[in-house]
């Protein structure tokens, strides 16, 4: 267990994320070559292209649609989920290699952010439609909340996110980190990694979802855990 304090993580602790000391351009991630477009060094925080194929996109939609309900948020005072008007988007978890297309995703996931599939929550995809909007958050679960040691117990602390973007949206809709004064433009295929040196707000990893002006919105987002998250 890290520090669960506003002292970041020792460099030795093992954490997830693509590998960048040779400067690459690209990354083999198995089955498929990502491209690196942009990289953030402190927070760390990468933005990839060519992760997922437009096919790929479309069948996660299409297998998410039918599942898709109003989405809930952790309220850690308790650790349960509630309804929560500062997320208005819908979404659904899938389980973790339910189908051989997870399983392909998951795989090439695991190769690109060197992260085991079984230390990571199943992928989540996320619907917006135009006005929704995931207000500016932390990820990571507050070490001074009651309901935290909880959801400690199973798979231990978010470490980093993955925001894979499943369409393009019209007009709206990127991943703001206001501590940054950052956004990411949503692009199908993409994807933003970001990790969260210490579960405090000194990592600057607040973000959210932008309202979406026009056109709809699609993403898969995936947390990744310190250990087993079964
Ligand atoms: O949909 C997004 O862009 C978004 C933004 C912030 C998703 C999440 N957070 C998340 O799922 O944690
Ligand atoms: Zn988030």
């Amino acid at each position: 267990m890290p520090p669960q304090t506003d002292a970041p993580f020792p460099s030795t602790y093992p954490q997830p994320g693509p590998v960048l000391d040779s400067a690459p351009t690209r990354i083999d991630a198995g089955d498929r070559h990502v491209e690196v477009l942009l990289s953030l060094r402190d927070p760390c925080l990468v933005l990839l292209g060519n992760v997922l194929s437009p096919e790929e996109c479309a069948a996660l939609i299409e297998a998410a649609r039918p599942r898709l309900a109003r989405s809930l948020t952790v309220h850690t005072p308790t650790g349960s989920e509630e309804l929560n008007a500062h997320r208005t988007s819908d979404g659904m978890f899938f389980e973790r290699g339910e189908s051989p297309l997870l399983r392909t995703i998951e795989a090439r996931l695991a190769r690109l952010l060197h992260w085991p599939p079984e230390n990571c929550e199943p992928l989540q995809v996320l619907h917006y439609r135009p006005g929704t909007q995931y207000e500016p958050h932390h990820d990571y679960f507050d070490p001074t909340e009651p309901g935290t040691p909880s959801l400690l117990r199973r798979g231990g602390q978010r470490l980093a996110t993955l925001v894979l973007y499943l369409n393009t949206p019209e007009q709206g809709g990127g991943t703001i980190f206001p501590d940054l004064g950052l956004e990411v433009a949503p692009r199908q295929g993409n994807a933003v990694f970001f990790r969260y040196d210490r579960p405090h707000p000194s990592s600057r990893t607040l973000h959210g979802g932008a309202p979406v002006l026009a056109g709809e919105k699609w993403v898969a987002t995936q947390w990744m855990r310190e250990q087993r998250f079964d």
